[in-house]
């Protein structure tokens, strides 16, 4: 299992963000993955190194934003089911079968920063640098950074740098799953007027969204060229999603997912709305390229 180096812990120690293990947290069996804990007097953030994976974030005063899976495994080298996985270097599935969504998500990141900011905020920094099992699946040299910085509002800056020899197709997600109390009576808007991909049970048509939009059946859609802000409004108040990425992807597979083992019933309290670069919107980077886009998750 990934630990945290003696240099990681020193880190760690200064900021006041602290090291626990998912086991600690969440339960389940073995020794798990190892998590940092980012709090401060205006909000709380839980992540684990493999992925540079938010779990959890809550506003103080406020409600959990991300859904994390009942049945969630944290597990090395798997995928964490919930919060905001990493898909890239590439997203979705991949022309010649490697594993969809990229490796990002599955591969442990280092700490390499941690900061407490004059604004109260705390900021971490995760680093994924290549190794033999990315280099298996991409033989590309490469810096990922991830910036989480934490306090009333939750800001993801991500940094792709390529160090490869070759210009290479790019696309990414950031795959956040929002909890939603129900996710049929969830009004999502900031994406009128525009055209989505509806890739539901592998088609590929495409329309123009009307208005406010509500899932009331298997949905996964690739909506291009969104405008920076979208909304998720329910009972129990309003969501705020800004990002100067170029794609929203809108997933929950309604019951599907009883198909899928770590989430099954519980597909009825999240939406995915994912900000991104992908389909028609992805893009390519050239050797020495950097790629620079930023999340911002807010409550009210
Ligand atoms: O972003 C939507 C999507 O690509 C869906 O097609 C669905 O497969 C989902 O991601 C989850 O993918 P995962 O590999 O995490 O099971």
């Amino acid at each position: 299992m990934q630990t945290l180096s003696a240099f990681d812990s020193r880190l760690a120690d200064v900021a006041g963000v602290s090291i626990a293990s998912s086991t600690e947290i969440h339960g389940g069996e073995g020794a798990g993955l190892p998590m940092l804990i980012v709090e401060n007097a205006l909000g709380r953030a839980e992540l684990t190194l493999q992925g540079a994976h938010l779990t959890s974030f809550v506003p103080a005063g406020g409600r959990e934003l991300l859904w994390l899976s009942p049945k969630a495994a944290f597990v090395p080298g798997k995928a964490v089911r919930g919060g905001i996985p990493l898909c890239l270097p590439w997203f979705g599935g991949h022309p010649e079968g490697k594993p969809a969504h990229g490796f990002g998500r599955n591969q442990p990141w280092t700490l390499v920063g941690a900061e407490a900011l004059s604004d109260g905020t705390t900021r971490v920094t995760l680093e994924l640098l290549p190794n033999d099992a990315t280099r298996a699946l991409w033989p590309h040299d490469f810096v990922f950074r991830l910036a989480v910085t934490v306090g009333s509002a939750l800001t993801l800056a991500l940094r792709v740098e390529h160090r490869g020899e070759v210009t290479v197709p790019f696309s990414c997600a950031l795959h956040t799953y929002f909890a939603v109390p129900d996710v049929t009576l969830a009004d999502i808007d900031g994406l009128d007027g525009c055209t989505y991909i509806n890739t539901v049970g592998g088609a590929n048509t495409r329309h123009a969204q009307q208005g406010t939009l509500r899932l009331d059946a298997p949905t996964d859609r690739v909506y291009l060229d969104v405008p920076a802000v979208q909304t998720i409004r329910t009972a129990q108040g309003t969501t705020h999603i800004e990002s100067d990425t170029r794609s929203a992807v809108v997933w929950n597979p309604g019951d599907f997912a009883l198909n899928i083992a770590d989430v099954g019933e519980a597909y009825r309290h999240f939406v995915c709305v994912e900000r991104g670069d992908v389909f028609d919107d992805a893009l390519t980077l050239a050797p020495g390229d950097v790629y620079e886009k930023w999340l911002t998750l807010s409550f009210s």
